[in-house]
């Protein structure tokens, strides 16, 4: 018998199944930061040992009558057919256990789909490959939303307030997952689904697109900002502000010009304003498959980019706001993306060509079948000097 191989099966199973066991791990299911979540949470605990003992049971007893009844020349046994004892028995007890996991199930469901009693509205929408939010004029915990809020990548949302989500999709079936917050809930076109969740604490929850979407599906990924109170407040009432332009005579106001060229065709910046002091709008339906990319009047108050992606803040200073305790993480989180702690590499590089840092369908003319419409940004093949100006006018988008 070979003892040693099947030893060495066992070990390296359970080292894969103990490293799914991991302190930290930011997209733990055991781990609940919010209601929804523990609910979720409590309902495994119980249905997992259930399931687990009858598991070892039925595999135990596998693989002793295998051993016991192996062939070893015997005779034939006598054969037979049919025992309604044990039929009966059998039946009833499966029926039993799923019966209780059945009731509990079931009002766990009605209990995640309950959406009467929300208090805050937030419209999310998926796109190959990042998701956008945006507010709706509304009031929340008595802080007034006067104008629509549109941002992406980061979902900001204040602790201990029940947000319902409405979640849809410009192009395909994605699906939205905060483990820390609530289950997993499909993005469909022409739907809206509603997901409710809710954080305790202040803190970062990161998810990841759940429904296969195509080229750049591992690349669209999400991430839940918690606030309190009175950091939400500040937060709402900095991304109410219109963009202003930089100063005269600074590499910024530069950067603005070659922003209102290159970029204005596809990006919104609410506020900007075109040479003749007319309002500049992007309407990137012309171009863009989804009819959408993300508005970056606020880029530098999120801290990640490009379906959150890629960190907008160096390797310390995200190490600052996603280690921050409870109680500092939102002033750490509220100081946005300050010059000291761009991440330079990631947004030059982005600049500079986007579908190599994220495989897009950027060229319509590389689709197999092409509709002449982008799937992502493409490379806009910028020269160096025009880079320098952009980051320094993107860094102005606070
Ligand atoms: C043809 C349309 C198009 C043009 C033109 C374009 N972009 Fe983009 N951009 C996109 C799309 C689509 C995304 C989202 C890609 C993703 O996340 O996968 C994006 C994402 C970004 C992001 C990340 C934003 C975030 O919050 O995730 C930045 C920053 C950005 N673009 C800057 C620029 C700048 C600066 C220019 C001008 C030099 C520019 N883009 C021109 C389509 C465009
Ligand atoms: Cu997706």
């Amino acid at each position: 018998m070979p003892l040693r191989r099947i030893g060495l099966g066992l070990a390296a199973s359970s080292a894969i199944f103990l490293a799914g066991c991991a302190r930290n791990a930011p997209q733990d299911t055991w781990q609940p930061k919010g209601e929804n979540a523990e609910k979720i949470n409590t309902l495994q605990w119980m249905v997992f040992p259930l399931a687990g003992i009858v598991g070892v049971a039925v595999f135990a007893l596998i693989a002793y009558i295998l051993w016991r009844f192996r062939d070893r020349g015997q005779a034939i046994p006598h054969q037979s057919h049919g025992n309604p004892a044990v039929e009966i028995t059998l039946t009833i007890i499966p029926a039993l256990i799923l019966s209780v996991v059945g009731v509990f199930t079931f009002k766990g469901i009605f209990e995640l789909a309950q959406t009467n009693d929300t208090q805050m509205v937030i419209n999310v929408t998926g796109q190959q490959w990042w998701w956008e939010y945006d507010y709706p004029a509304q009031v929340v915990n008595g802080v007034e939303i006067t104008q629509p809020i549109i941002t992406s990548g980061q979902l900001v949302i204040p602790t201990g307030t029940k947000v319902l989500l409405r979640e849809t999709s410009r192009d395909v079936i994605h699906s939205y997952w905060i483990p820390a917050l609530n289950g997993k809930k499909d993005a469909v076109p022409g739907r809206i689904n509603l997901l409710r969740i809710q954080a305790n604490k202040p803190g970062i929850f990161a998810g990841q697109c759940t429904e296969f979407c195509g080229l750049s599906h591992a690349n669209m990924r999400m991430e839940a900002v918690a606030l309190g109170p009175e950091d939400f407040a500040a937060w709402i009432a900095n991304q109410q502000r219109n963009a202003e332009s930089p100063a005269q005579a600074t590499l910024a106001q530069e950067g603005e010009a070659v922003f209102l060229n290159q970029c204005i065709r596809c990006h919104q910046v609410n506020g900007l304003k075109k040479a003749d002091g007319t309002a500049a709008i992007a309407a990137p339906d012309e171009n863009v498959y989804s009819g959408a990319v993300p508005n970056l009047t606020h880029l530098m108050s999120r801290n990640t980019f490009a379906g959150a992606k890629f960190d907008l803040l160096t390797a310390d200073c995200r190490k600052n706001v996603w280690s921050a305790s409870p109680d500092e993480f939102g002033s750490a989180y509220l100081k946005g993306v300050t010059s000291d702690c761009l991440n330079q590499t990631n947004l030059r590089g982005w600049l500079r060509n986007a579908p190599a840092m994220k495989p897009m369908y950027a060229d319509p003319t590389k689709l197999a079948v092409s509709d002449g419409k982008y799937r992502g940004m493409p490379n806009l093949g910028l020269s160096e000097s025009d880079i320098d100006k952009l980051v320094a006018y993107l860094s102005t988008l606070k």
